[in-house]
């Protein structure tokens, strides 16, 4: 007589799989794939640049892109919303702060309407003055640990929504 919440389980389960398949899917198949970046991945730096960009090997779609610089302190040192130009994507930094590891986190749509989502990473060596966005709620990812936030508001929102439907059935 208690079956189905298993059911309602196994779909959140199947749903987490498929969100966190797409979500980080570099494993491409015909889907844009990142080629380059600016400042290179584990580049080392003195001073912040002006903005980070990401490359990819066919043009993306203008809406929906994500792009966010976490520093090593886990605040935000990206500021304004991600630019895409072609198969370009950019965002905007702050004058940076403390010495350590930035993360630039990205998640971007490709042509054929597939997300491609991603990181890399630089290191700054020379502290700068500049102060910091505010923190990104709720990750509790340092620089050195970068979790792609909406893979887990995804999984928020779908496991939210089981358990609001097993409550209705209850
Ligand atoms: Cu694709």
């Amino acid at each position: 007589m208690k079956r189905r919440p298993y059911i309602a389980w196994v779909g959140v389960l199947l749903a987490a799989l498929a969100l966190t398949a797409t979500g980080t899917a570099p494993l491409a198949f015909a889907h844009a794939t990142r080629v380059s970046c600016q400042p290179a991945d584990n580049a080392i730096l003195t001073t912040g640049p002006d903005q980070v960009s990401a490359t990819f090997n066919e043009q993306l779609q203008t809406s929906f892109a994500a792009m966010a610089v976490i520093g090593p302190d886990g605040n935000l040192w990206s500021t304004g919303q991600p630019t895409v130009q072609g198969a370009v994507v950019s965002v905007k930094l702050r004058p940076l702060g403390p010495t350590g590891s930035y993360a630039v986190n990205y998640r971007v749509t490709s042509a054929d309407g597939h997300v491609v989502s991603g990181f890399w990473s630089f290191r700054l060596t020379v502290g700068g003055t500049g102060t910091p966005g505010p923190a990104p709620a709720a990750t509790g990812a340092g620089g050195d640990v970068p979790t792609w936030p909406f893979v887990a508001l995804a999984l928020v929102l779908v496991v939210g929504a089981a358990v609001w439907a097993m409550r209705r059935r209850a």
